[in-house]
């Protein structure tokens, strides 16, 4: 456990609930594709007396003095994105993934603009242009989804619909996509109707910086993340372009959307990017990947009916429409039952998103505890094990899985707990 003696005498009620959060991670098993384990050094350096310092603009044209180490730690942060990435120009400011993209509207587009994205229902994500978030409120937008049949975006089908809607940016990537991005189609598609490719590469920027997804470096013009994902860093977001999108992508974020940035926060990523540069690092990234298909196989071979019929990724789209049982309801019992994912809408879902077929799963998590194949059969078995009790209304057979969940993770310490 943690240590926090001064946050225990001034407030006991918090300093409680951050050691019960903790003790929580420690003994699930966390399987949401968007979540990790950031290293103790990623946690120190993103609590530090960098909270106090204001630094608006950029290193060595700030607003305010004092900025002689924030200065270097950002420029640090900067290089160490453009070299594991291995691109022109790095912007480490964006609060999260969702300002990181609304930088790039303000870059490129007027209100009205037509933009193109995947549907969030087909696993795109809400800044892509979906109708409910301001991008798709304030731009003109236009969706692509997946094949019925394959659970696959068709390429023809995005080329057709750019061609038709002309759109300024055409975004790929998103939240709900198990299988490997096509960078080079869509860039073909972006230079064929004239519009700038953005890739979202949030879900999957470890992958990437670890050789286990192929880059968009040299197809996307503009790259987007969050970095507490796959990259395994705290939570924020960085912009990435070539030189000639440089001065519009470092204006858009401050002054355009943002002010101070959280250098505590920069610090944090400047540390995640480090170990992200790691020979380990790699070894985690490939390893996600292949716990990511033993589980699907281990689910598969217990009648799941997986989106896409497998992963390729991090990621694992279930739909359960064939096992009688709606994602929310499998998704609490599974909770119960010790397994934290997360209940989500599968393409061509006939329900409701807040009630849909579908459940989320990914492997970034337990891989950095260090959890194999041999363990991924496990899980697969006390997933199926806590649905079939979710069916039955069994809570004493969720309790007693996650008695045996405890068994497991006892045995694999959790990075930064
Ligand atoms: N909320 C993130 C996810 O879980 O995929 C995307 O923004």
């Amino acid at each position: 456990m943690q240590n926090y003696p001064a946050l225990h005498s001034v407030d006991p009620e918090i300093a409680e609930l951050v050691a019960k959060e903790e003790q929580r991670q420690r003994e699930k098993i966390r399987l949401i594709p968007s979540e990790n384990y950031v290293s103790k050094a990623v946690l120190e350096a993103s609590g530090t007396v960098l909270q106090n310092k204001y630094s608006e603009g950029y290193a060595q044209k700030r607003y305010y003095e004092g900025q002689q180490f924030i200065d270097r730690i950002e420029e640090l942060a900067v290089a160490r994105c453009k070299s594991l990435f291995g691109i022109a120009h790095a912007n480490v400011q964006p609060y999260s993934g969702s300002p990181a993209n609304l930088a790039i509207y303000l870059a490129f587009c007027k209100p009205g603009d037509t933009i193109m994205g995947m549907a969030l229902p087909a696993g795109g994500h809400l800044t892509h242009g979906w109708s409910v978030s301001i991008t798709g409120k304030f731009f003109r937008s236009v969706a692509y989804g997946v094949g019925k049949k394959t659970g696959r975006v068709d390429l023809d089908e995005v080329r057709e619909l750019a061609k038709r809607e002309r759109p300024k940016l055409l975004w790929c990537g998103g939240t709900a996509i198990p299988r490997t991005i096509d960078f080079s189609g869509f860039a073909s598609i972006a230079k064929e109707v004239g519009a700038i490719l953005v890739a979202d590469i949030a879900h999957i920027a470890g992958l990437i910086a670890g050789g286990a997804h192929p880059s968009p470096v040299g197809h996307a013009e503009v790259i987007s993340t969050t970095t507490h994902k796959t990259l395994r860093g705290p939570r924020g977001g960085m912009l990435m372009c070539n030189q000639e999108h440089a001065s519009l992508i470092d204006k858009a974020v401050f002054p355009g959307l943002q002010g101070g940035p959280h250098n505590q926060t920069t610090a944090g990523i400047a540390v995640a990017l480090k170990e992200a540069e790691a020979p380990e690092f790699k070894k985690y990234a490939h390893a996600i990947v292949e716990n990511a298909r033993a589980l699907a196989a281990e689910l598969q071979s217990r009648g799941y009916d997986l989106v896409s019929g497998g992963t390729d990724n991090h990621l694992i789209l279930v739909d359960l429409t064939n096992k009688n049982i709606p994602g929310k309801k499998a998704a609490r019992a599974l909770d119960r039952a010790g397994m934290e994912l997360n209940y989500n809408t599968v393409p061509f879902d006939p329900r409701k998103p807040f009630d849909p077929s579908g459940i989320r799963l990914g492997t970034p998590a337990v891989t950095s505890r260090g959890m194999g194949v041999a363990e991924m059969k496990k899980i697969g078995e006390f997933v199926d094990r806590g649905i079939q009790a979710a069916i039955k209304e069994d809570e004493a057979a969720l309790d007693h899985i996650f008695a045996e969940v405890k068994q497991l993770t006892q045995h694999f310490s959790a990075p930064g707990l």
